[in-house]
C-alpha cells in the first residue's frame, strides 16, 4: 500500500515551521490548492499551534481560521482533515465535509471527542500519542523505555476510544514525535516504529521539520531541515507506513515514487 502524504496548512500566526506565512484566508486556500494539485492525499487544516510553549487559542478563534479554509478546500474536492482538540471545532469541521480528525491529544483534551468521532462513523480519527499541552509538555518528557511506554499509552488510549463506541477501523495512530519527546525519544521511536505498528492500527508520522532535525543538523533552521524530512519519508515509505505528514508536498511525493518503483 502506497504511503499517504498529509500535507499540513497551518493557519496559524505562530506555527514554528512556517512563520506565519499561510495565515491570511487567501494565502492558506492558495497554498492548499498548490498541495492538492502536488498530490497530497490529504490536508491537515490546524488553527492551533502546538508549539511548545504555546499558549492556547480560544474556541472561536479557532473556528474563525480554519472552517472557511475547510469549507473552500471540500468545494475544490479535497480530502480534508481537521487538526483540533476540540470536538465542537471537529464537528462543524465534519459538517463542512471533513473526512479527518487530527487529534493531538488522542481524546484526552475534550472528553466529548470519542463521542463525536463514535457518532461519524465515516470519519477517520488520528489519535496521536500526548501527555499534556504544549505549555507543560516538555516537563512531561520522561520514559523508562520510551518505546515501550509510549506503545502501552497508545494501546491504552484505542482501547479508552473503542470503549467509547469508536469503530477499529475508524483509528490511526501516530506517535507524536515532539509532543513530550526529547530528541533522542523521537529517535528512538523511529528505529523501533515497527513495535508501535504492532498494535494493529495504521500509522501517522509527523517528523517534517521538527526541532530534533535542526539539532541534528547543527542548529537548521526549518526550512533548512527539508531534505532530512524527505529522507524520513523516504525510509518510512520503505517499512510500508500508512502516511506521512509533511510541509512540503512534491518532494515527499517524489520519495514515496522512488521507494514504489525500487520496490516493485
Ligand atoms: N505535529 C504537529 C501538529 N499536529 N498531528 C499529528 N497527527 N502528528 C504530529 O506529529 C503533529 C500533528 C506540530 O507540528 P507543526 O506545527 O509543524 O504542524
Amino acid at each position: 500500500m502506497t504511503t499517504l502524504v498529509m500535507g499540513i496548512l497551518n493557519v496559524t500566526p505562530d506555527s514554528f515551521a512556517d512563520g506565519g506565512r499561510h495565515f491570511s484566508l487567501e494565502d492558506a486556500i492558495a497554498r492548499g490548492a498548490k498541495m492538492i494539485e502536488e498530490g497530497a492525499e490529504i490536508i491537515d487544516v490546524g488553527g492551533e499551534s502546538t508549539r511548545p510553549g504555546a499558549e492556547r487559542v480560544d474556541e472561536e478563534s479557532e473556528k474563525a481560521r480554519v472552517l472557511p479554509v475547510i469549507k473552500e478546500l471540500v468545494a475544490m474536492g479535497a480530502t480534508v482533515s481537521i487538526d483540533t482538540m476540540r470536538s465542537s471545532v471537529a464537528n462543524e469541521a465534519i459538517s463542512l465535509g471533513a473526512k479527518y480528525v487530527n487529534d493531538v491529544s488522542g481524546g484526552l483534551a475534550d472528553p466529548k471527542m470519542a463521542q463525536l468521532i463514535a457518532r461519524n462513523k465515516g470519519v477517520q480519527y488520528i489519535a496521536m500519542h500526548w501527555r499534556g499541552h504544549s505549555k507543560e509538555m516538555n516537563s512531561l518528557a520522561k520514559y523508562e523505555d520510551v518505546v515501550r511506554d509510549v506503545r502501552r499509552e497508545l494501546a491504552e488510549r484505542t482501547e479508552a476510544l473503542v470503549n467509547e463506541g469508536i469503530d477499529p477501523d475508524q483509528i490511526i495512530i501516530d506517535p507524536g514525535l515532539g509532543f513530550a519527546k526529547e530528541a533522542s525519544d523521537n529517535w528512538a521511536l523511529l528505529k523501533d516504529l515497527e513495535r508501535i505498528s504492532l498494535l494493529g492500527f495504521p500509522v501517522l508520522v509527523g517528523a517534517s521539520r521538527k526541532r530534533f532535525l535542526g539539532e541534528l543538523l547543527d542548529g537548521a533552521t526549518p526550512d533548512d531541515r527539508e531534505s532530512a524530512s524527505v529522507a524520513i519519508t523516504t525510509l518510512l515509505a520503505r517499512m510500508g507506513i500508512w502516511g506521512v505528514r509533511t510541509h512540503s508536498v512534491k518532494p515527499h511525493k517524489d520519495a514515496i515514487k522512488v521507494v514504489e518503483r525500487w520496490m516493485s
